[in-house]
């Protein structure tokens, strides 16, 4: 049996220069490998707990010391000895050794990087890709990537309230195809926002660009025209996807639009996300309601479900049973799965798991604080959802991913299936 004989951990950055960790996990027959653990900005309330010192003299209370030390005192004594290859039995000893539901005794964070390290220590010890241990057996296929263009909200300072304004090129036959009409959008927008005049002195969080636009809707026409300069066709080859991050724009009861000078409910935020999608070539809006408002997510899904896809982050933080309420009420049709919300992999499978059967989509998605690990693109590989979000295609702790799947669509064997993954979305992406 192949187990599991030590583990190792240590304090690295995450690409906003915020401690984050590294775990590297050995196996008995002497394979090793190292993960590392992404970390959100715009996190929804329900996630699992990212351990933080809170001690102010260390990167002002960020530093993960703790967290590392939890990998060596708790985690290893629990696994150590385990069959690596049994992915789920060495996450419940995971889970069982934090024994609180959001993993706040020993940090998700810690927990994550364990239950990364050994999967990708398997995958080494088998001489196969990580993707191909992670599938284990299920369907896998590249996915079509959901390019941040224009930053907001969090990302950029709060120069326009939503947070993340992308495009899907799923009109493509090779993903390859689809990350360079990315590139050439990504271009294109450049050059309108600079003839618009808005100063460009850097990129966001994520890469993309966060000018000072005038409204949200600014951003939206904008990145219709830049898909139209880049000579493809919008809706047809490329969409546009929005994460709205709604929760963090959302104050006594009210969504505060403030460059769009409106206030409102939900039922105005439904009627406003309908007409922009009339308006522009939207294929999927994320988090457009607040992480709470279970009867306004099955109301926007009924009102827009049919040919838009409902995508919820903050609202499902990748909890299994926040996903299987969600499909119950029919709340949404799809859910962001965003490893580190949970803390392993196993119940981030799970999450997939319960999308596939549920007929939902499945966006599986980088952190905006994230590292130099690949191991993002080989999940979405395993997923088999055919969709990824990963930022803009600038800083290269995103083009780790992209050019990972680079790398893999290269090797061969996997497809890429483009726009058939929207297909049930009536009359989208024609
Ligand atoms: C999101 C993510 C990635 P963060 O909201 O979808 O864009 O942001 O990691 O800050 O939660
Ligand atoms: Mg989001």
């Amino acid at each position: 049996m192949l187990t599991i004989r030590d583990l190792f951990a240590y304090e690295i950055l995450d690409s906003r220069g915020r401690p984050t960790l590294a775990v590297e996990a050995a196996l008995s027959d002497g394979a090793r490998a190292t993960a590392q653990v992404p970390s959100g900005a715009s996190t929804g309330s329900h996630e699992a707990v990212e351990l933080r010192d809170g001690d102010p003299s260390r990167y002002a209370g960020r530093g993960v010391a703790k967290a590392v030390l939890h990998v060596w005192t708790e985690l290893l004594p629990a696994v150590r000895g385990l069959n690596a290859e049994d992915q789920a039995a060495v996450d419940r000893a995971l889970i069982a050794a934090d024994r609180t539901p959001d993993k706040s005794r020993l940090g998700a964070n810690a927990i994550l990087g364990v239950s990364c390290a050994v999967a990708r220590a398997v995958s080494v010890s088998r001489g196969e890709p990580l993707w191909r241990t992670l599938a284990a057996g299920r369907q896998a296929m590249l996915p079509v990537p959901m390019v941040n263009v224009f930053s907001g909200g969090l990302h950029a300072g709060r120069n326009i309230e939503f947070q993340d304004f992308l495009v899907a090129p799923h009109g493509f036959d090779r993903y390859a195809d689809a990350l360079r009409a990315a590139v050439d959008i990504h271009a294109a927008a450049e050059r309108l926002v600079s003839e618009a005049g808005y100063a460009l002195t850097g990129v966001a969080d994520e890469g993309g660009w966060g000018p000072a636009l005038r409204s949200n809707e600014e951003a939206l026409e904008m990145l219709t025209r830049a898909i139209e300069r880049a000579g493809y066709r919008p809706g047809e080859q490329v969409s546009i996807a929005i994460d709205v991050a709604s929760s963090h724009f959302f104050r006594d009861e009210v969504y505060r639009l403030a460059t769009e000078k409106r206030e409102l409910t939900a039922a105005g935020m439904i009627e406003l996300l309908g007409e922009w999608c009339g308006r522009y070539p939207v294929l999927s809006i994320e988090d457009g309601l607040h992480e709470d408002d279970w009867e306004g997510w099955t109301r926007l899904t009924s009102t827009l479900g049919g040919r838009v896809q409902i995508v919820g982050d903050d609202f499902f933080t990748t909890d299994p049973r926040r996903v299987r309420r969600g499909i119950g009420e029919g709340a949404a049709n799809a859910v962001l799965v965003k490893m580190n919300q949970i803390g392993t992999l196993t119940e981030t499978f799970e999450v997939r798991d319960a999308a596939r059967a549920a007929g939902w989509f499945a966006v599986v998605s980088a952190r905006s604080g994230d590292t130099e690990d690949s191991f993002l693109a080989d999940l979405a590989v395993a997923c088999g959802m055919g969709q990824i979000k990963v930022g803009s295609i600038t800083r290269s702790e995103r083009l780790a991913k992209y050019n990972r799947l680079l790398e893999l669509e290269a090797r061969g064997g996997l497809e890429f299936p483009g726009s058939s993954v929207f297909e049930r979305l009536r009359g989208r992406t024609e």
